[in-house]
């Protein structure tokens, strides 16, 4: 993949380039939730697949969401399908998907993360212009993972996740054993730790309750000392909650990440940026009036 030149930062005025030294710190010293958007460059994500496959549709939905507002472009070319039935798809075609977009979508001037569990897909793409990784297996399922991330010097976001939920466990107790697993790794990778950001994976491997409960206890993780996401984007367990197709799950999705805030997240991953940035923006007008 080769690199595109980037253009001017994006539309919202307050945009980080990309290549910015301490980008992880520049982002959260922003004084308010980063909203970090999600482009599925995939034919079977859970909530949006095949929608933005195409690249020129990819590439104009990542503009959409810079005007919106975004902080982050969050890209990825594999479904994790947190509820099963996940269609394991090659490093090869991974890229193959990511060629055409990744470049054009790193040259918006918002720093983009790479979706990927895979560490040839994280070091073809970091190549081109992304400049954080986005693991769903805290650098835990390709081992390779955290030696790309070490050697390239960028923020990771290290995910909580399960093959399984299992309704008997207490899950932030299962949360805090899987980030120290990650955090050893991380650390005899040489990632340093203002590198590192802490992600319970909300619909992955948990319950619609243990999702529930991942968010309403999230503050308990602020003991690992480090940043917090968020992605309850149009997940499941709103459905249980209140009964809705994903793409009319913004409701939800909204109510669930300004909690998460208000526990602890310091960003938080969602479809719908437009949405999520007014939330922000009235909740914080109204916090300011008090
Ligand atoms: N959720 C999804 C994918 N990646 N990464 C982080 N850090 N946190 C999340 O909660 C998270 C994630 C699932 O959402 P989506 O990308 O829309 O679905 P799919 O994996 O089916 O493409």
């Amino acid at each position: 993949m080769t690199e595109a030149r980037a253009t001017s930062p994006g539309q919202t005025g307050t945009a980080i380039p990309p290549k910015t030294a301490n980008l992880l710190a520049r982002l959260l010293g922003l004084g308010r939730p980063v909203v970090m958007g999600v482009l599925n460059v995939t034919p079977d994500s859970f909530s949006d697949g095949g929608r933005f496959l195409d690249p020129q549709r990819a590439l104009d939905h990542a503009r959409r969401m810079v005007a919106e507002g975004a902080d982050i472009l969050d890209v990825g070319a594999e479904s994790t399908r947190p509820y099963g039935g996940a269609v394991a798809v090659s490093r090869e075609e991974e890229v193959r998907r990511l060629e055409p977009v990744l470049p054009a979508v790193a040259a918006l001037g918002v720093p983009v993360s790479i979706d990927t569990m895979k560490a040839a897909v994280a070091a073809a793409t970091l190549a081109a212009g992304a400049a954080i990784v986005n693991d769903v297996w805290g650098l835990q399922r390709d081992r390779d993972l955290a030696r790309v991330v070490a050697e390239h010097g960028v923020p990771v976001v290290i995910m909580h996740n399960r093959e399984a939920a299992d309704p008997a466990i207490d899950i932030m107790a299962d949360i805090a054993a899987f980030f120290s697993r990650s955090l050893d790794i991380a650390d005899r990778a040489g990632i340093a730790r203002d590198k590192i950001v802490l992600d319970p994976g909300i619909g992955f491997g948990k319950t619609p309750a243990q999702s529930v409960i991942a968010i309403a206890r999230l503050g308990e993780l602020r003991s690992f000392g480090l940043p917090l996401l968020v992605g309850a984007s149009r997940k499941r367990f709103i459905d249980t909650v209140s009964p809705a197709p994903p793409d009319q799950r913004i409701g939800g999705s909204i109510a669930s990440h300004l909690l998460a805030v208000e526990n602890g997240a310091a960003i938080v991953r969602t479809h719908d940026v437009a949405e999520t940035v007014q939330a922000f923006r009235v909740a914080a007008a109204i916090r300011d009036a008090r």
